[in-house]
């Protein structure tokens, strides 16, 4: 083992070795046993039977009756050609012209992304979804997209699940070749909570566009359209579809609410028009649209803009279906439902419902119900898997008009209100973040500027502070960094600026920047930092995909390879197993790679001897194996 780590090593290999290159040299005394990736999975599987995955420790349990999610099979040949064959025969442009042309409304899926983002904690793992793009492919050919990239899933997958994302986007692209795949990006902020230099976005896009996305889903935080023109510049350069994004916000129907009226909205429509979008998204990511607005709304900017519509909202206050209704009645072109399993409360409107209400009528969706069923009925299943992570949202709640908090970010201001010691006073978190939209202008609120409002709503709470008090140059505030930041301008600016006297408040007196923050990023080195970072994983070669991933994430990224190469590859393993490790008795056949597949049997778990050790006995492809664990328990 010495020779071999020695022979390895880059200091022997590249000859600058000196005499006293083996004293000084620590690491080539390190024989860790180099391990197959067989070996790896059997040690997870053993550490998490024994000790448990921290994630789900002190969670409710997924139900007894629970039954392993098994999608229905489908036949081996090619599935119907889909929409991706319409972008592929006509270009993004000609495929915009043909969502004009349908008088079906059409339907975006978006299960796979922002269902589980606004249900689950984001924590769906890939071979949840990838078991069943087949039966999209091939019972639901004529669904617009499915949106299952981008938002919070891409450091979800790194951080929480142990997965790549780029992995999951080539997987669902091949098995489901025939629908259009659908991602969410904050334009100058990516897949991130912070703006990015120029040419980290430009290089992420088309790394996304390359490995499977089709519609990009580009939106800002402010709805400064000047700081989605990189990305949506990408977007375009790479050939697939850009849906420039309004976010919707306040009420066109209110005179009180004049900040954001149907003039505001009519003129960003435009802005991203002429800004080369190819069809108009309309991201209602609150719940806010009534549906008395959405006709109105929906109506203006199909005459005034001319692009096709694509609109996005959520059901947290329990009547978005008759929003999604009174859109489609206008002349709404797509919109995002979620299947029934995943619908309801901070997720989309359920697609089944959607569709049934529309049947028999001219914006008929043409989508097969019992394959929607029967779809969703596989959808309940991966959703008892997860029973660790649902929240505790009960039913539908207009008090979404009062803090006007997005889907994805209400449970997780819940969860984190919940570890402040704050649960028992949510309803005061929420008129704080009403307040503390108020105080910075009335802003967009969504990923990341609702991150920064909800930040400074925990800590008003906390610390007891009124709006009046925060607002008062005599009282000493130590505001959140997530403020100082974007009061510095770097998120961008918001319509009409920033309220002059707070922002002097919270920056000492400085004035902050108005420019856009990525004109003032210096470009980064992409093959420098392709050259340290295979140095730090040891020669490792990097490809485009991993480097976008540590461009967008660096120290998450490095977390992840590090524990990739302890675990292995333990995407492949059933969601059971990955957070509760195997029951004696209990066979997995899990793929290694494409037709290599792993027997894998537990026998039995040993008692803990004194050095706290646990055996667990395994049959691997027939052959016993002992795995020693450490019971850290
Ligand atoms: C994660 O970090 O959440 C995913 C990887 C799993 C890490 C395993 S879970 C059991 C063991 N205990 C830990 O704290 N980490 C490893
Ligand atoms: C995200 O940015 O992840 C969102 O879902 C915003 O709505
Ligand atoms: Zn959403």
């Amino acid at each position: 083992a010495f020779v071999e780590n020695l022979l390895k090593h880059k200091t022997f290999l590249n000859n600058t070795y000196t005499t006293t290159f083996i004293d000084n040299t620590p690491d080539l005394f390190e024989f860790k046993k180099r391990q197959d990736r067989a070996t790896k999975i059997l040690n997870y599987i053993a550490d998490i039977t024994v000790n448990g995955h921290p994630d789900v420790e002190g969670r409710p349990k997924p139900p007894a009756h629970a039954k392993l999610p098994v999608a229905p099979r489908q036949p081996v040949d090619a599935p119907p050609a889909g929409t991706k064959q319409i972008l592929e025969a006509r270009g993004a442009k000609g495929l915009a012209d043909w969502m004009l042309e349908q008088p079906q409304l059409l339907i975006t899926d978006t299960t796979m992304r922002d269902g589980h983002q606004s249900l689950l904690a984001t924590r769906m793992r890939s071979t949840d979804m990838i078991a069943i793009a087949p039966t999209y492919a091939h019972e639901l050919s004529n669904l617009f997209s499915v949106e299952c990239w981008g938002g919070a899933t891409f450091d979800v997958a790194y951080r929480f699940l142990q997965e790549c994302p780029w992995k999951r986007l080539v997987d669902l692209r091949a098995a489901m070749p025939n629908v259009l795949t659908q991602m969410l990006l904050r334009a100058s902020n990516g897949v991130g909570y912070t703006n990015y230099p120029d040419n980290v976005v430009q290089s992420f896009v088309a790394q996304a566009a390359d490995s499977g996305v089709d519609v990009f889903r580009v939106f800002d935080s402010l709805n400064w359209v000047e700081n989605m023109r990189v990305a949506m510049d990408s977007v375009i350069e790479s050939g697939k579809i850009c849906e420039g994004t309004i976010c919707y916000t306040g009420d066109i129907l209110d005179a009180d609410r004049a900040k954001y009226d149907l003039k505001y909205y009519v003129e960003m429509g435009k802005a991203l028009r002429d800004g080369g979008a190819h069809v108009l998204g309309l991201k209602d990511m609150a719940g806010l649209l009534k549906p008395a607005a959405a006709r109105a709304l929906v109506k203006t900017l199909k005459e005034e803009v001319g692009l096709p519509i694509h609109f996005h909202t959520h059901d947290t206050s329990g009547i978005s279906g008759a929003t999604v209704l009174a859109a489609a009645e206008a002349g709404v072109d797509a919109v995002d439902v979620a299947m029934d399993a995943f619908s309801g409360l901070t997720s989309q409107p359920p697609l089944g419902s959607i569709v049934e209400a529309l049947e028999n009528t001219d914006r008929a969706t043409g989508l097969d119900r019992s394959a929607l069923r029967r779809v969703s009925e596989y959808w309940e299943d991966v959703r008892d898997q997860y029973a660790a992570f649902e929240t505790t949202m009960k039913s539908g709640s207009s008090e979404v008009w009062l803090h006007e908090m997005p889907g994805g970010q209400f449970t997780n201001l819940k969860a984190q209100a919940r570890s402040l010691g704050l649960e028992e006073r949510w309803h005061e978190v929420a008129q704080a973040y009403a307040d503390a939209n108020q105080m910075f202008g009335d802003i967009v609120k969504v990923t990341p500027s609702s991150k920064v409002v909800g930040d400074m709503a925990l800590m008003m709470v906390s610390q007891g502070l009124s709006r009046a008090q925060v607002e008062d140059p005599a009282v000493d505030v130590a505001f959140p960094d997530s403020v100082v930041d974007m009061m510095r301008g770097n998120l961008g600016q918001p319509p009409g600026g920033w309220p002059v006297a707070l922002q002097s408040k919270v920056l000492k007196g400085d004035a902050g920047s108005t420019e856009r923050p990525g004109a003032h990023l210096p470009a980064v080195d992409l093959e420098a930092t392709r050259a340290d970072l295979s140095a730090q994983l040891d020669g490792l070669e990097i490809d485009n995909e991993d480097l976008n991933g540590y461009l967008m994430y660096p120290k998450v990224f490095l977390d992840y390879m590090g524990r990739h190469r302890e675990y292995g590859p333990v995407r492949i393993l059933p969601t059971s197993v990955y957070f509760y490790g195997m029951e004696p008795g209990q066979e997995i056949q899990p793929e290694l790679d494409p037709g290599k597949t792993l027997i894998v049997r537990l026998q039995a778990i040993g008692e803990t001897n004194e050095d706290g050790d646990v055996k667990v006995f395994f049959e691997l492809n027939g052959q016993p194996r002992v795995i020693r664990m450490a019971n850290r328990k």
